[in-house]
Order: structure tokens, then sequence, then C-alpha cells
């Protein structure tokens, strides 16, 4: 086995790392994940590490289930590689696509596959606008999305995406996308005493206000996540969804639901859509399709687009390599089969969900904590300089990245958004791996409050 140090050299030499300053991480090295089982990661020095954001909001059943590693194993011995153009198909595609259909709302009954999220959410954008081209309204072009939203890297991903920083590199977004704010209760609604409740409708109004400044005729389409994950697990007010689902009703436009983070049991139902009530007609799914184990994305296609695509469309002229890549396809049906056989969904919904919101409630005692909310197994504390006022740490402090150091120094891994300390654990996590999490996240805490109250930054 080579050491850490020979890793970090050959890593620093040749691997450009993906969203990463390049120059900083080749002096500061990385750090080298090798093995992981159930919900820990061990490093190359041989730490153990509790993963707290299933590797990158994926790793839904946990590390080392021997289900998926057998049905990878079986499928290369058969079948390893079969494409799905030209008229062919393969076993693992078609049975996925029939599960698919039953896991999912009844009005999806169709899947396109892609490789990834950003590709799926490139297919969402050609698949809107070719729905529309095809009932003759190619004039509504239009996709609306949000600020500080996530949807993938790929151009089309990127540009449906909120990033600014995305936006900046590249000549972002391309044409016919637009940004409404996102329904962020602390930034926007607490500042003018709203209620939580009363904030969402004023958010999803937002939307109804841009579809008119636009013209309803020339609107496509609106995106969103139902819980925005990278954005830092901004969980929107009850009343949200809903009054989105209203407003595209009544305008007659798409709605997509990005199930990338929140599909496959991470909010206590199946998609999030299901946990915030709405009902989309188009949906995008990835890593918690396979657990991450291998590349898989795509896109529920609702029956309204289906139908019109399939009876009216002729040819979509639109696909990848691995659009129903068999391997890829068996692992996800023996992930999604695991998720049924452990009810994993059940365990979100009825056992941990709620636990971990008792615990987060919790945590709502500690001085540096001005905000604590979970929504199935994701979950977000809010970093403040002042718990009376609810002010936030200078920009410069970077309180979350202070935060996350103590997380890495201590075996724990809790993402960082700003002043948003996030986590995602897997969907097998017991409630006694939720106490030995909870207990890290204090320590981690404490020692951030330490840090902040021997530097001054308190107020
Ligand atoms: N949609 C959503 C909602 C996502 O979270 C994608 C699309 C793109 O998926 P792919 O498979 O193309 O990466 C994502 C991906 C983070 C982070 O920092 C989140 C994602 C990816 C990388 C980093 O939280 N989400």
């Amino acid at each position: 086995m080579r050491s850490t140090q020979d890793w970090q050299r050959a890593d620093a030499a040749h691997f450009l790392h993906p969203f990463t300053d390049f120059q900083s991480l080749a002096r500061k090295g990385s750090r080298v994940i090798t093995r992981a089982d159930n919900i820990y990661l061990t490093d190359s020095d041989g730490n153990r590490i509790l993963d707290a954001m299933s590797g990158l909001w994926c790793v839904n059943v946990g590390y080392g289930q021997q289900a998926l590693v057998d049905a990878a194993t079986q499928q290369m011995q058969q079948l390893p590689f079969y494409n799905a153009f030209f008229q062919t198909a393969t076993p693992p595609a078609i049975e996925l696509a029939e599960l698919l259909a039953e896991v999912t709302p009844p009005q999806f009954q169709h899947v396109f596959f892609s490789g990834s999220g950003s590709e799926g959410n490139d297919t969402v954008v050609r698949m809107v606008r070719r729905y529309w081209d095809i009932l003759g309204q190619p004039q509504r072009s239009v996709i609306i999305s949000r600020t500080n939203a996530y949807h993938g890297s790929t151009m089309a991903g990127a540009s449906l995406g909120g990033m600014s920083g995305m936006h900046a590199q590249g000549g972002l977004p391309i044409p016919g996308i637009e940004h409404i704010e996102q329904p962020y209760w602390w930034k926007h609604g607490r500042p003018q005493g709203l209620s939580r409740e009363a904030f969402g409708l004023q958010a999803a109004r937002w939307l109804e206000e841009r579809i008119l400044a636009i013209g309803p005729e020339k609107v496509a389409a609106f995106i969103g996540e139902p819980v925005q994950g990278a954005g830092g697990v901004i969980i929107p007010p009850s009343t949200y969804w809903p009054e989105v689902q209203r407003i595209c009703d009544a305008y007659g436009i798409l709605l997509v639901s990005d199930e990338v983070i929140c599909g496959f049991g991470r909010t206590g139902h199946w998609f999030g859509c299901e946990t915030l009530g709405s009902q989309p007609d188009l949906m995008t799914f990835a890593k918690g399709v396979t657990s991450g184990y291998v590349p898989l994305g795509g896109v529920m296609v609702g029956n309204r687009v289906a139908k019109v695509l399939i009876e009216q469309g002729g040819e979509f002229e639109h696909g990848y390599t691995y659009s129903g890549h068999p391997v890829a396809c068996a692992v996800a049906l023996a992930n999604i089969r695991l998720i049924q056989r452990l009810g994993l969904v059940e365990h979100v919904r009825d056992d941990v969900g709620p636990y971990l919101a008792e615990q987060y409630r919790g945590l709502m005692d500690h001085p540096l904590v001005g905000d604590a909310e979970t929504c199935g197994l994701m979950g977000a504390l809010l970093l403040v300089r002042n718990k009376a006022t609810g002010d936030a740490f200078p920009e410069a402090v970077s309180i979350g990245m202070v935060c996350r150091g103590h997380c890495f120094a201590n075996g724990l891994i809790m993402r960082a958004v700003g002043d948003r300390m996030i986590i995602a654990p897997p969907l097998v996590i017991t409630r006694a791996q939720i106490d030995e999490m909870m207990a890290l996240i204090r320590r981690c805490l404490d020692l951030t409050l330490a840090d902040a109250q021997r530097s001054g930054w308190l107020s």
C-alpha cells in the first residue's frame, strides 16, 4: 500500500479535482479515502470517519452492501455493455424502467436514462422545449429556476442552477433560463417579520410575478429541488410547493422536480415531491438510484409529456452512450429492492427521521446555533454570532469552514455551506449511530465556540 504522502504527491501532480482551487489543494494535500463500511469511512492513515454526508448525498443504503456488488459482478459477466439505440434493449434497463414506474408517483410510467444528474437536467431542457414545439408553441421556451439552486455542472445544468460563481465562468447561463429568489425564510422572510407559512406563499408568488413579467405564453417550465441541497439544505415552508403547483397549473406550465438528492427515501417518502406536496410532470434523478455504487441518472417522464412525445413527436434526437447501461441498471435494481426489503423509506419516515428532528431541536440550546432544521435525513444548523438578534458572523471569519475543520479533525464528515452546517447521513443509520453523530456534532460546535470566544468573534 502506498503511503499517504505518496498518494498526495501523485494526486497533486495529475488529478484535477471538481470544484477545487487546484493550487491550494496541491499545497495542502488531499485526504485519501481507502475503504468504507456501513456509515464509516477509513482514510489512508487508518482514521475512522463517520460519513454524515452519504458520500455526496448518494450512498443511501450505506457502504458494503453485498447485494449491489453481486448484481454488478453478475451483470458484468453476462453482458457488461450493450446500448439502447437502434431498436435494442437489455433486460436490466427494461426491468429498472418497470420498477421505477412502480416506486414513483402514479403519473410516471416512463423513464429516459442518463449517466448523471447533470445529464438528466440537460435532457429536461431539451425535452420540455421539444414538448412545446410538438404542441405548436415553440415560443414557450423559458425555464424558470431559483437562485442558489444546484442542478449540475454541464452547460444546461449549471445554467438552470442559481450559483453565481458558476455563471461567472464559461459564458453562462445559456439563453432562456431565468431565476427567482429561493424560499429561504431566515434570509428573506424573517427580516420582514413573516411567519414561515406566510413567507412560503410569498416566495411561491415570486414565481407568478415572474411568469406574468415574461408572459405566460413564453414560459415552458419551472424547475426546483424539493429541498435545496447543495445550496445549504434550504427547507421551504410547508405552504410553498402546493402554491407553486397551483401557479404552474393556472398557467399550464410544466413542473419539474429535481429529485437528485431528495429521491429514493431521503425525505421520508420515496420522492421529495411527495413529502413537500407537488405533482410534477418530470423528475430528474441520480445519486440514490444506485446509492452511488455506479453512476446512473435519468428523467421520469409524466403521462402529460410522455403522451405528446410518444404519439405526436416522431424521433426525439437525444441520448447518451450510457442511457440504460446494463451494469448501472442492474445495480439500481438491486439497490431499490434492498431499500424495499429493509423498509428504509419507512425507517426514515417513522423512526430515524423524527429521532433526528428531536435531536436537532435539542441543539437549539447551543450558543452558536441560530436555527436547526431537518427534513427526513437532511439537516442544517445555522451558526450565528448572536443568538438573541440572529446576527451573522462577518464573512471574513468563515465560521462554517472553522467548524468543518474541527469535524475533519474529529472523525466526522459534515459539510459547510456558508454559515450552514449540513448533513445527509445514509438511510441505514440507527438511533445509536445518530447519538454517536450528535456527540461528535456537539463536540465540534463546542470547539468552534471556543475559537470564536478566543478570537473575539462573538458580539
Ligand atoms: N441536481 C441536484 C439537485 C444535485 O444535487 C445534480 C443535479 C447533478 O448531478 P451530477 O450527478 O451530475 O453531479 C446534483 C448534484 C454539493 C454537491 O457540494 C452536490 C451535487 C454535486 C456535487 C456537489 O453539495 N449534487
